[in-house]
């Protein structure tokens, strides 16, 4: 342990803590711009300065690590002047629109502006670089004239995610951040998760909306509007709406939904529970008949397109199961409209998801199977939030209302897909009835639960011991895959979602840097499935009627045309 003085406060804390991590174990927080828990240091912003006794130049807390004895002075004067100047130089640089930004109300520059007492624009009359904004991408715009070139997004998608899709270019005051030879986020690797905008601490980056396209749907009297939301929306969308992090809002949503115009309010968990039935049946087919494994799901779309850049030789690993997003608006075009009698080019499907890669994957060329688009439109948790507060509504005082039965009705399985492992662990309860034809006794199968990076398990089925993992971050997800081509993987069956946590921590999810956010959505997620009277896919009425009425039986031909796909290798 070294033992140190910070700001008069004698603390110990054992070698190679960095003065910021002190700091905060003694409840002093550190300003800082660049520095991101869980990222690595790199000291770009020098926002985190801090004073130590004896030496003659500041030294920045979040890469300089403690010593004995050492004397910290977190805010002299010198360092208070210096943090001041870092700031104004940095809104010399910066739009001033702050009234129409997206992070009006959420931004770390004015806030840190604001607590470190900058008072006025000292360089006012510099003047502003006008760069090209990317709207290359369908998921995501990047707006270079607002980026402060902290790094975060750099990080993020090169350390965690390994895409390495944005870095940086240029040296000194023309460092930027830019796509390879700058052809556009639409038109490189990037796997459209949206962790960079999550990190981002400004307005830089943030994804495309569809807010003022659902409203004029919402408001064409000839459209038939409909909606669906993912799993792991219910568990985040309070947060941006006065409620604890991990308050269950999924029947205030639906009453919300409706009060905002939406015709017909139904639910993505449906056809979460659609999907392990087809995804389930693929893997029982494919371990009894010698087909490929491991096999992998193919639900996370930021997990499709990394497949299909970086490991293009695993397609035939990759269930054809489509996404339940997909599925949903596949059967929403079909079979709700041959039942309700609405024509299908008169109904507009939108989808509420905690992803911005969802809005790459409705527009893929090949997701139109009911005739027309599948999905319209996606917004993410994000933009429903925005929407709630553009209508007035006091979602919190909100009466609880229930989705509507044909396609909004699930089971527990459904619901914790929206958690790392959720997938796993649901797939695993109805494959166990697939193949045995008995319920499974235990169905909380823990060791694929948590906030692990990859997680293994191995089930026994009637004697064959099939054996799974799950990996969260594509970072993570590379262990599993390099596995696979080098032959020597002992899996059958793989969960892979692109985004740290699962979809609690997908790139449309509220953005707040509280490392704590994802395990408090994520518990709320299994203890909606807990008190769930059903808790297996297998077991969802509405899910058995629409094999009875209409698409009759896993993996039969109707499913393969509505609920399956093929991927780009
Ligand atoms: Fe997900 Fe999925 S779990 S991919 O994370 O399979 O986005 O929540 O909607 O489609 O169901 C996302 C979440 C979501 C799909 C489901
Ligand atoms: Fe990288 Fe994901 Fe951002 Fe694309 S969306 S640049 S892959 S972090």
């Amino acid at each position: 342990m070294v033992t140190l003085n910070i700001d008069n406060k004698q603390i110990s804390v054992p070698e190679g803590t960095t003065i910021m991590q002190a700091a905060k174990q003694a409840n002093i927080n550190i300003p800082h711009l660049c520095y991101f828990e869980g990222l690595k240091s790199y000291s770009g912003c020098r926002v985190c300065v801090v004073e130590i006794e004896g030496e003659p130049r500041l030294a920045t807390s979040c890469s300089r690590k403690v010593a004995e004895g050492m004397k910290v002075n977190t805010h002299s004067a010198r360092v208070r002047r210096a943090r001041r100047t870092i700031l104004e130089i940095l809104l010399a640089n910066h739009p001033q629109d702050c009234f129409n930004c997206e992070r009006n109300q959420n931004c770390d520059l004015l806030r840190l502006a604001f607590e470190c007492g900058v008072k006025k624009l000292r360089f006012e009359e510099s003047e502003k670089r006008v760069l090209p904004i990317d709207s290359t991408s369908p998921s995501i715009i990047r707006d270079p004239n607002k980026c402060i070139a902290c790094g975060r997004c750099v990080r993020v998608c090169h350390d965690i995610q390994t895409v390495n899709a944005i870095g940086f270019i240029n040296k000194g005051p023309d460092t930027m951040v830019a796509t390879s030879m700058d052809r556009g986020m639409g038109n490189v690797a990037c796997a459209n998760c949206g962790q960079c905008i999550l990190v981002c601490p400004v307005g830089a980056i943030k994804e495309r909306s569809a807010v003022d396209a659902v409203w004029a749907a919402i408001a064409d009297p000839t459209k038939h509007v409909v909606v669906q939301e993912a799993p792991s929306v219910r568990v985040s969308l309070g947060e941006e709406l006065g409620l604890p992090a991990g308050t269950l809002v999924a029947k205030k949503m639906y009453a919300a939904l409706r009060r905002l115009g939406f015709d017909a309010v139904f639910d993505t968990n449906f056809t979460a529970d659609l999907t392990i039935m087809e995804e389930g049946s693929e893997l029982v087919e494919r371990v009894k008949d010698g087909g490929v494994l491991p096999q992998i799901t193919s639900c996370c779309p930021g997990w499709v397109k990394f497949m299909e850049h970086y490991y293009p030789e695993l397609a035939p690993n990759v269930s054809s199961a489509k996404s339940p997003q997909q599925m949903f608006g596949a059967v929403c075009k079909t079979y709700y409209a041959e039942k309700s009698g609405i024509d299908p080019k008169d109904i507009i499907n939108v989808s509420v998801m905690p992803c911005t890669a969802k809005k790459f994957e409705c527009q893929r060329p090949e997701m139109n199977d009911s005739g027309f688009k599948d999905v319209d439109y996606v917004l993410t948790t994000r933009e429903l939030a925005r929407m709630i507060k553009e209508a007035g509504l006091d979602f919190a005082s909100l009466d609880e209302e229930p989705a509507e039965d044909l396609l909004g009705l699930y089971t527990g399985a459904a619901t914790i897909f929206g958690a790392t492992g959720g997938v796993m662990e649901a797939a695993i309860r109805s494959a166990y009835t697939l193949i045995t034809g008995r319920e499974l006794e235990n169905l909380d199968i823990e060791p694929v639960r948590g906030l692990e990076g990859i997680k293994t398990a191995s089930v026994n089925i009637d004697g064959l011991e099939v054996k799974v993992a799950v990996a969260h971050g594509l970072g993570n997800a590379r262990h599993l895959l390099d596995e696979i081509k080098e032959g020597v993987s002992p899996y059958h069956f793989i969960e892979i979602m692109a985004c740290p946590g699962g979809c609690v921590g997908g790139g449309g999810q509220p953005i707040r840097f509280d490392s704590t956010l994802k395990k408090k959505r994520g518990e709320a997620l299994y203890e909606e499935d807990r008190n769930m009277a059903k808790r297996c896919s297998h077991h969802n009425p509405s899910v058995e009627k629409i094999y009875k009425d209409y698409l009759e039986k896993p993996l039969g031909k109707r499913s393969h045309k509505l609920l399956h796909t093929e991927y780009t290798s």
